[in-house]
């Protein structure tokens, strides 16, 4: 039995070539190098390497629990900083103010990951702004955003969001149900919809179709940002989010052509161009192409659907939890704003109102994390970060473990002290940060005036924020299953004096 075998190998070993030998022997010692260099950098907590199981489990994680939930499992799991493994790639998961601050504000992290074929299947790889990771490309596009966002816009934004609420408040017997109840949130969205195409396409549009369509939009976004590359050649799974990544892509095109006759039929353009004219002007000289246009319009339309609806529907809710911090604020407003005429007003001096909006975005964020790309080798707090390496600040968590007074409770105390701003970043800072983050707080206020001077609401009996269903995938959302997000707005009995 044994003599065949023995044979065998005797064969083998003359077979081998001296080449052979060699070549086993450079394979053995890059093994060995590339697993001490994986022991070295394990100084850096986070589930063990397990010969290669260990990044597929956590990959498996992210995509299972989604990424917002995923990253607080391993950072309550590991601490404030985290090694683990997305597609593969290592990424540290950051909760600690000084290194997120340190991410934030450097150069080194202009950049985003996420799958190149999901961007595709979005228009985002290499276009429009959100995860464009063509830095120098990206650059440029951003000078139109902040543009748009900022001087004569903001100005404008006040009186377009006041107008815009009440319009729509007006209508609320159309979208009040049987039982007297509203769909908040979809209401919220149809304002803030509303809002993005007076201040930025000024295109007439079919609301309840584009809100539909960003939705399908972002659930894609959100199916395809970190999917393996299999997960593209399944088209029984992958097709129907393809579809929905067209269609918003096929509408913009649609509101973008109607945009283009309008400019050429004018007699005269405005004073201050809107941000999709000023594109289709830079199209028309040549300095973007169409796609792009496209895609940045794109994504200047449904940066406040997605983002901004959602918080004021949280902030709406939290409200009624706290009905002595409604009280405050409804007091400000009236003797605050009750004196003025409201369009000119910056709401400088609505400091209960402020600190309200700051708290609801610490306390239950829409926004939880960002994600980054390390561009060069860096050093963070000791910590030695490698190029290449993805990066994702958990900035919620931060917001519940550090300088906050009452950290895990919602409490306007967390905000009566000037607040250092590396302890409270909702919207970023440094160079990739949010873009409309100035013009993000005027709307909240905007609406939120508008809104609480006309009416209180009521959320279904038993319906908290704890208690209704939410994911925190790309962002923290409340899941819309039948009535449990509608609410009564009452109107108020004695209604401030606003004009
Ligand atoms: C409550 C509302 C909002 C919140 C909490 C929010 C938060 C954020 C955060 C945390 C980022 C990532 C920043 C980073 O990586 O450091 C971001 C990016 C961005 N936000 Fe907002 N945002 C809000 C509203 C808006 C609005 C209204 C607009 C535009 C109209 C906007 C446009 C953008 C854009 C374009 C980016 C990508 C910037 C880039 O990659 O260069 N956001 N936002
Ligand atoms: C709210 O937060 C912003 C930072 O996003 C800060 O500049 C502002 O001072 C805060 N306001 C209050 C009243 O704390
Ligand atoms: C104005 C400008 O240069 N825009 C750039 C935006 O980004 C795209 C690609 O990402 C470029 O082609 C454009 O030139």
């Amino acid at each position: 039995m044994i003599q065949p075998e023995m044979e065998t190998l005797d064969k083998l070993f003359h077979g081998v070539s001296q080449a052979t030998l060699f070549l086993l022997l450079l394979m053995l010692m890059l093994l060995f190098i590339n697993t001490w260099r994986q022991r070295r950098r394990s100084h850096i907590p986070g589930p063990s390497f397990l010969a290669g199981v260990g990044p597929i489990l956590s990959y498996a994680r992210f995509i299972w629990m989604g990424i917002g939930t995923a990253c607080n499992y391993y950072n309550k799991k590991y601490g404030s900083i985290v090694r683990v493994w997305i597609n593969g790639e290592e990424t540290l998961i950051l909760s600690r103010s000084s290194e997120v601050y340190h991410v934030l504000k450097s150069a080194h992290y202009t950049s985003r990951f996420g799958s190149q074929r999901g961007l595709q299947c979005i228009g985002m790889d290499g276009r429009g702004i959100i995860f464009n990771s063509d830095v120098p490309l990206w650059k440029k596009n951003r000078t139109y955003f902040s543009k748009a966002l900022s001087g004569p816009s903001l100005q404008r934004t006040v009186g377009i969001c006041e107008s815009s609420t009440a319009e729509h408040l007006s209508r609320l017997q159309d979208v009040t149900d049987s039982s007297g109840h509203v769909d908040a949130l979809n209401l919220l969205r149809a304002i803030v919809v509303d809002i993005s195409n007076r201040l930025f396409l000024r295109v007439p549009l079919n609301e309840k179709e584009l809100l539909q369509k960003i939705h399908n939009y972002f659930e894609t976004w959100q199916a395809v940002l970190i999917k393996p590359d299999v997960f593209f050649k399944m088209g029984w799974l992958y097709n129907r989010h393809k579809r929905a990544g067209q269609e918003l892509q096929d509408s913009m095109e649609k509101l973008l052509e109607i945009k283009r006759k309008m400019i050429y039929e004018a007699e005269k353009l405005d004073e201050d161009l809107d941000f999709a004219t000023e594109l289709i002007f830079a199209q028309n000289h040549g300095e973007l192409s169409a796609d792009n246009v496209r895609q940045c319009v794109l994504e200047m339309v449904i940066a406040a659907p997605d983002t901004l609806s959602i918080s004021l529907f949280f902030m709406l809710m939290l409200l009624k939890q706290n009905p002595d911090v409604e009280l405050q604020i409804v007091e400000e407003m009236n003797t605050v704003l009750g004196e003025k005429a409201t369009e000119s007003i910056e709401y400088e001096n609505l400091k209960v109102l402020e600190s309200f909006i700051n708290e609801s975005m610490r306390f239950h964020p829409v926004v939880d994390f960002t994600m980054r790309k390390a561009l060069e080798d860096d050093e963070i707090e000791g910590t030695k970060i490698r190029r290449g390496t993805n990066i994702i600040l958990n900035i919620g968590l931060m917001h519940k473990t550090e300088f906050f007074p009452k950290p895990t409770e919602f409490s306007l105390a967390n905000f009566e002290k000037t607040v250092p701003s590396r302890f409270f970043q909702p919207f970023g800072c440094g160079p990739r940060s949010c873009v409309g983050k100035h013009i993000a707080m005027v709307m909240m206020k905007a609406i939120l005036i508008t809104l609480l001077s006309r009416y209180t609401v009521c959320p279904r009996q038993g319906c908290t924020l704890n208690s209704i269903r939410q994911t925190n995938d790309l962002s923290q959302q409340p899941v819309e299953d039948e009535h449990s997000l509608t609410m009564r707005f009452i109107p108020r009995a004695a209604r401030p004096q606003l004009t």
